[in-house]
Order: C-alpha cells, then structure tokens, then sequence
C-alpha cells in the first residue's frame, strides 16, 4: 500500500489535491526512485553490454510504475483527489536520445532484458541535446535544441569515471545510470549514460542546433548526431564514437576484474552485443586495453575480443553502413588506426578478396571490421537477414556462414499497449486474463471471432483511443479531428525509402476525385508524423508537400468535410503513444527491401489497426501470421526491386508520362497550388521524381492507390473490419521483444 496523501505532505507541505500536476510528477518520480534504489540488479557471471549511440527512451514515469505494479493504484489515489494522471505523466520531459526505429528498439531491448532477469546493462552517452525539436514555420521544418537534461528526474551521477585518450588531449568522462526495472520482477538493470566532464552548453544558441564543432573538449556529449554534412562534422562523430567505446571498454573490463577475471577469461564475463556499426570501434580499444594496459599478447587479445562482441546490421542503405577515411581515427588515436591496420593485415593474410577488406582506398569499412572480428551478425527480420546474406553481406556469408542468424525485432508490450492503450489493455485482461503481460501470447483471442460482445468491446476500445488522440491533437496543435473519421498514420523518419511522398500523391488523387463527386461515406483522416535529417533536402521537402497538402485541402470546402491531412508537430515517443492506439490503418510503404524490419508495424498491428504494406522488412512476416484476408498487401516484390537496381532498368520517366501519375506529379507544379507553399521547394521534389524518384514511388503508385480504395471500402464492413483488426491484435504476441531478446539469449549471449 502507498500512501499519497502523506507523501504529498511530507513532500510539499500540502494535501494531494493542493498539487499541481507537475508536483504531483516529481512526487510519484521520488517515489520510483525510491523502490528502485532497493532492488538489486540482476545477478549472473556473464553479463550483457547492449553499446548504442541511441536510446530512445520516452518517458520513463507510467512505464516505471507499470512494471512496479503500482500504477492502477496510484492512478485511483489520484482521481480520488482530482487528479488525472494522464496529464501528470505529461508533464515529464522527454528523453529523445535517438533518431529513430534503432534506438527505441534499444529502450524495447532493455526492458525486456530487466523483464526476463537477464544480467544487461545499455551503455552509451548522456547527450545534453537529444534529437532537435521539430517545428513548422511557413509550411517547413526547423530545427530547434532539445534540451531535455534541465528538468529530467531519472540520471543519477555515478562516482565512476575514466580517462580517454585522445592523439593530442585527453578528457576525463563521468557515468550516469537510468534504472531499469523489469515488470514484476523486484530486480533492475541500468542504462549507463557516460559524459564528458566539462561540457559547455552554452555553445549551442537558444533557436539554432548550429554549435562550433572544433571545440571537442567542450562538446563531445553535446549532441546526438551531430551534422555531419562537413568535415568538422564527421570528425566530431568519430571522436564522440571513441569517447563512447573507450568509456564502455573501460567499464567492461574494469567491471570483470572486480569479479574476479584474470582478462584471460573476460569473454567468461563479458558480452557486447554492438548496435549497428557505431560502437565498432570497441573492438580495437578493448583489444588495446588489454595489450597496452594489461600486458597481453596481441594475438591473444583479438582472440578473447573476437569471442565476445557481436554485431546487429540494422539498414541496407549505403549511406548508413559507415566507412570512415583511416587518417580520421588517426587523428582521434594513432594507437586506434594502428591496431585497425594490424586487424586488416590480419584478415588479408587469410582472405585476400578484395570486397571483404576492412580497409580498402584508404577508408575503414567499420561493418567489416564488425564482422571478421565479431563471433556473431544478425539481421533484424527474416526478408532482411536473407538480403545480408544472399546479396549485401554476401562474401562474407560465404566466410562464415556459421555467425549469421535472424533475430527479427521486438516492441515491449509494457509501453507499446499496457500504458499506451488502457482501454484495449482492460478488454484483453477480462477476455484473457493477465498471463499475456508476460508471455505476450493473445492467440486466445482467436476464439472470439464471433463473439459479439468481444469485437464491441474491440471498437469501444478503438473509439476511447481515437479520443484521446483527438484530446491530444487539439491540446497540442490546435487541429480538430472529426469523431466519426477513418484513422490512417503514417509516422517514421521521414526518408525517400519509406516513401511519405507516394503518400501525398495519393492524398492529391483523391482530392481530385472528391473533386469530381466521388464523396466517401465517412470522413478520412491521414495522419503523417516525422523529422527529417536537417541535411537532407529531399525528405525537407516532402515535409513541405504534406504541409502544404494539409493546407490547400483544408482551405477547399468541396473536399475539406470529407478528407484531412495532419501532420503531427515534432513525432516523438510521446506522440507516438497517442497516434499509434488510434489508427485504423498502418501506413508500411516502403519500397521493399529498404525498410530492414520497421516496428511501428508492430506496435500498430498489437493495437488494433489493419496494415496496408508491400511485402519489406518485418511486414512479411506479418502478412504470414495474419492471412491473407487481414492485411493488405501491394507493389514490387523485393527480389524484382534488386533486380532493377542491379540492371539499372527503373526508368522514372516511362511512370510519369502514364497519363494517370503525370497529372498527380505535375500537381505539384500547378501554379495555384505551388503559390500556396514554396515553389522552389515543390518544383525540386517534382524535377526530381519524374526524372530520378532513386526509391521508386511512382513504380507502385497505381497500385498503392488502388488498394488504398479497397481498404476504405472495405473499413465500412463494420463487422468484418473488426474481424480483421482482432486477428491482427491475437497475432502480435510473435512480435513481443521479451520474444526477441529470448532467442539473442538462447543464440548469442548464452548469459544463463
Ligand atoms: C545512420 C545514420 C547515418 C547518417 C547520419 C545519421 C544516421 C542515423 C542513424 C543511422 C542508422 C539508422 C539505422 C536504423 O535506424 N535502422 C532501423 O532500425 C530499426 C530497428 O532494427 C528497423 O526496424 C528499421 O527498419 C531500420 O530502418
């Protein structure tokens, strides 16, 4: 039993009901952090070290009490008092320390490690300023600070702290820890934030994410990402890569000497499961460490490295897997490029085809180095692994066959429905039960196809979402969403892969076709929600297409009772928790064999919406669970999509002289529409799609609009709309992350 009420006196002098939401915020993050400081973390010889650059953790404070179990009574001390504790949880700020599906699969990663009891820290850096702040301004994006650290209530200063050497300075770090508690569980893990002792936040400007990159002692942990479209830029992130593996490789083995390691058996102790290739650079400075620092041979110490990290490949696009030009690290640690060379040697003495060199031209291939000296590569679905290994990763499956695996991605149920979606939640617990909280299984739900009461109880539940998401766009944006309206999102990075601006010619064909008296019978609502790179410019425009888009369609009468365009300001975790309950229909675009897995496919199919996806990442996978008759599936088939760009046979301006897309794509061009955004912007995006579109958007364009048009149509079958949405949510538990991080347990780390 908790007691509020004399909390709150003994916190601020006053009653329960006297708070403010915001102090009723900082009583219930006390009073976390006080159960927390009693659990022990989670025992176990060999421990796991998950390296990230990003943790995209969200909001800590209904999760923490979820997984506490202490949130439906404090949810009814508070009502009891006048308090909604909906509105209390929104007064914590955010931690956005990451860009996108990589990161908060980090976050889904760790609870599921706390969850199951499994020794695993995440480690990575406490970033000052997350991901920039999104806003509008005349129909573009701009890029504000994220200053999230000032009122944050869950990093705690730890006393350690280390020295990393850089070629001509060194810098001394300090350790943070989030706890991490497992649901139910009574034990915790950490997330392990370190800094730079000496950061200067007032490099970064008040209304610009522009800082002077040259002041590295200064900066180093100042920003997530930072720009790295100039020299200065890219040399930062190297350095901010080392500063990061120096500090974990410091900790790993500082940590296993203190249990007892004699470093010959480190690997005993240690695990590290890097995520994507950032944190590469762990495996040359572990291998220095114990060389240098503790006297083992050269040989030996590749050994005992090679045993213990492993590698998760994350995209297939060039331009993420990082190369980095060797004079680089030789100027953030000579001893660093220097073991890389020796590594390289090392690998050309056995393999001497060229394509599997980890420094080829000059310039390090940091996946390569992952993979030749790592014992394990997965890929994170099962269409993804099947690339890597057929196509992308292919010589060196034909190497090692034997360290290649698929660990298809996860999402926590914990966030991604029990506080996300109270009214699916309390639905599933009185048809099911609560065993699915644990063992993520809702196939029960199977049973209750036809069962009248459990598909009301399914639209009731959709209904009380798609309020609150209503609540949330009007309180947040000032957008009124219509009551009866259809529910269709679409909210990731915004990236040419993923293809938003298929979505917006598709918004412009059916503005013409309200145009022309085709009126739907029920209102449409298309919610977009993304930030794009601050460099990239494309994507920044197709932005301002749907921008624009929302506008020119709410200013017609003729179309605007009938059709919206949202697009949410600054997506985030915390919008993402109101979006994704509310949708009817999953947006999954892109154009196959780009999107490695996705997971806001996941968290959309566990809460009830019908995807419409081509046939990518983890999508393939749910189109098998579901069937046939429960998703909609549409365009190019990945293996044709490989084809062309193997022959270079897409050819863009055949699709835009079709009659049908030339009138969509030249929409953009239309001077009355154009006059109405920026012309410069939209006339690029239209240059460049008729006579480049590198990611295909009008190769599936009749196709996506067709089977749009069945999706609608078919959204007005009530009964059988609510068969297909049941169906979906009884085959999420596949995709529960406790599932995923079981199998890298059961295959990779081998932790108990
Ligand atoms: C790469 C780069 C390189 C250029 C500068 C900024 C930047 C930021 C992030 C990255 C790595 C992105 C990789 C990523 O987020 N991949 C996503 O990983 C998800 C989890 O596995 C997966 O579901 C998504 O399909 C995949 O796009």
């Amino acid at each position: 039993m908790i007691d509020l009420e004399s909390r709150a006196r003994k916190f601020a002098g006053k009653g329960l009901a006297e708070l403010t939401d915001a102090e009723v915020c900082r009583l219930l993050e006390g009073l976390v952090r006080e159960r927390a400081a009693q659990m022990p973390t989670n025992p176990g010889k060999r421990r796991l070290y998950y390296l990230s650059a990003e943790f995209l953790i969200g909001r800590l404070l209904a999760t923490n009490l979820i997984n506490l179990g202490l949130y439906g009574e404090v949810r009814d001390q508070l009502a009891a008092a006048g308090h909604d504790i909906n509105r209390v949880e929104e007064c914590e700020v955010e931690p956005s320390l990451g860009n996108g599906g990589l990161g908060r699969l980090a976050a889904c990663f760790l609870d599921s490690m706390a969850t199951l009891g499994l020794p695993g820290d995440g480690v990575g850096l406490n970033y000052h300023f997350g991901l920039f702040h999104q806003r509008f301004v005349d129909g573009q994006q701009t890029a504000l600070p994220d200053e999230w650290l000032a009122e944050q209530a869950w990093l705690a200063e730890e006393p350690t702290s280390f020295t990393v050497p850089f070629a001509d300075f060194s810098v001394t770090s300090r350790l943070y820890t989030v706890d991490v508690l497992g649901y139910g569980r009574g034990t915790r893990n950490r997330l392990r934030l370190f800094d730079l002792v000496g950061v200067d936040d007032s490099l970064v400007p008040a209304d610009s994410i522009d800082f002077d990159k040259d002041a590295l002692r200064r900066n180093l942990t100042l920003f997530l990402y930072p720009d790295d479209s100039d020299e200065a830029g890219r040399l930062l992130r190297v350095y901010q890569q080392y500063f990061m593996v120096s500090n974990a490789a410091q900790l790993i083995v500082a940590e296993a000497l203190e249990r007892g390691s004699d470093l010959h058996d480190l690997a005993d102790y240690a695990v590290v499961q890097i995520n994507d290739t950032h944190p590469t650079m762990v495996i040359p400075e572990l291998i220095r460490l114990l060389v240098d620092e503790h006297g083992l041979g050269f040989g030996e110490a590749v050994g005992i490295v090679s045993s213990m990290v492993a590698f998760t490949n994350h995209t297939i696009l060039a331009e993420a897997l990082e190369k980095w030009p060797l004079a680089y690290i030789e100027r953030v640690s000579p001893r660093i490029a220097e073991v890389i060379e020796k590594l390289d040697e090392l690998v050309r003495a056995e393999h001497p085809e060229p394509q599997v060199q980890i420094i080829q031209d000059g310039v390090v291939h940091m996946a390569h180095l992952a993979i030749h000296y790592g014992f394990s590569v997965n890929g994170v679905a099962e269409l993804h692994t099947q690339i890597l290994e057929q196509t992308e990763l292919r010589p060196f499956f034909d190497l090692y066959p034997q360290k290649f695996s698929n660990k298809t991605n996860g999402i926590t149920f914990r966030r991604w429905i029990m506080a996300c979606n109270p009214a699916l939640t309390a639905l599933l617990d009185h048809t099911l039960g609560t065993d699915w909280h644990r063992t993520g299984d809702l196939t029960g739900l199977l049973a209750h196809r036809d069962d009248e009461e459990v598909l009301q109880g399914l639209a009731a539940a959709k209904d009380d979402a798609k309020a609150r998401m209503r609540d949330f766009l009007w309180h947040s944006q000032g957008v009124r969403v219509p009551e009866d309206a259809i529910i269709d999102v679409q909210v990731k990075r915004f990236h040419e892969y993923k293809r938003q601006q298929m979505l917006a010619l598709y918004l412009v064909w059916k503005w013409m076709d309200i145009k022309n008296g085709n009126i739907p019978p029920r209102p449409i609502t298309v919610v977009f929600g993304g930030k794009a790179a601050p460099a990239y410019t494309i994507a920044q425009d197709v932005i301002h297409l749907v921008l624009t888009l929302s506008k020119w369609i709410a200013a017609d009468p003729d179309v605007a009772p009938y059709l919206q365009v949202v697009m949410v300001e600054n997506y985030n975790v915390s919008a993402a928790e109101r979006l994704i309950p509310a949708a009817d229909i999953s947006e999954q675009i892109s154009l196959a064999s780009k999107e490695a897995s996705g997971t806001s496919n996941m968290k959309f199919m566990l809460n009830g919406a019908v995807t419409l996806c081509t046939l990518d990442g983890a999508n393939v996978e749910i189109a098998d669970l579901v069937g046939e008759g429960n998703i909609y599936t549409f365009g190019t088939s990945s293996a044709e999509v490989e084809r062309l760009y193997r022959e270079g046979a897409y050819d863009p301006a055949a699709y835009y002289r079709r009659p049908g897309i030339k009138l969509l794509v030249d929409f953009l061009v239309n001077p009355r529409f154009a006059a109405m955004g920026n012309p410069e912007r939209l006339r690029r995006l239209h240059d460049d799609m008729a006579g480049h579109d590198y990611f295909m958007a009008l190769l599936d364009l009749e196709e996506f609009i067709q089977a749009k048009e069945r999706v609608y149509a078919d959204f007005e079958d009530r009964q059988a709309w609510l068969r297909k949405s049941l169906v979906n949510v009884a085959q999420a538990g596949e995709f529960s992350s406790d599932r995923t991080i079981a199998q890298y347990d059961r295959d990779i780390w081998h932790l108990r």
